[in-house]
């Protein structure tokens, strides 16, 4: 299988700014960890596509798989390092439903009534996959299971657990993170952890 190296852990300082390491994993998201059904797991490939799309578990994860070795950095300033992530690249899905050109950006959506917004550029990086496995175990429901996206270039609120549905669409519209002040592109370089509060200078007020 090809292992394909994120370049982000090619840099001299694997650290983004603000960031420490740890070796745990946490376990991190809005609510508790949902009831998941794996036997009636349904994947929506919808919006600007030629041809909507919708999965089994069973078709899912019958794709052709990939490994990357990445890292993950998440914005309450943790960053584990030296993961190994198999799965299903997205760059598969693309074949699969055919993206119209219209379709600047990616809405992927997890349970429980969570989004992510992704720019298409990012969500189509060679090192971005629906992971299955981290480390030669099979992800664990915490963790995201059954599919769990990995986009290793941004803040880690952009992996999407328990992903049911890809929504492709023109213009970036933001999730549930970024409707609540997270910041609408999330790159840990530059870190872009939270939208800026409007600029009420020069209002008089
Ligand atoms: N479906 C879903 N995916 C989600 C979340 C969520 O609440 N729901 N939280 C995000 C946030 S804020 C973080 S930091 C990461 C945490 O992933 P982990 O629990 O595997 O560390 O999952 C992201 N994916
Ligand atoms: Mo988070």
């Amino acid at each position: 299988m090809k292992t394909i190296i994120s370049p982000d852990t090619k840099r001299e300082n694997r650290v983004p700014p603000g960031q420490h390491l740890t070796k745990k994993w946490p376990v991190l998201q809005c609510g508790s960890v949902p009831k998941v059904d794996a036997s009636n797991w349904i994947l929506k490939i919808r919006g600007l596509v030629e041809k909507e799309r919708e999965m089994s578990l069973g078709e899912f994860t019958a794709l052709p798989r990939v490994k990357v070795f990445c890292d993950m950095h998440c914005v309450t300033t943790w960053s584990k390092l030296d993961n190994t992530f198999e799965g299903v690249a997205t760059s598969v899905v693309r074949d699969l439903v055919k993206i119209r050109p219209e379709a600047g950006h990616v809405m992927v959506h997890g349970l429980v009534d969570w989004s992510t917004n992704i720019p298409l550029d990012e969500f189509f990086a060679e090192d971005c996959l629906f992971a299955i496995k981290h480390d030669d175990r099979p992800i664990d429901v915490d963790h995201g299971a059954p599919i769990r996206l990995i986009v290793p270039r941004l803040y880690l609120w952009k992996s999407a657990k328990w992903v049911t549905d890809l929504e492709f669409v023109a213009l970036e519209r933001p999730g549930f993170w970024e409707q609540r002040g997270y910041h609408i592109h999330g790159d840990p370089w530059k870190e872009e952890r939270y939208s800026e509060p409007p600029d009420m200078s020069g209002s008089g007020i």
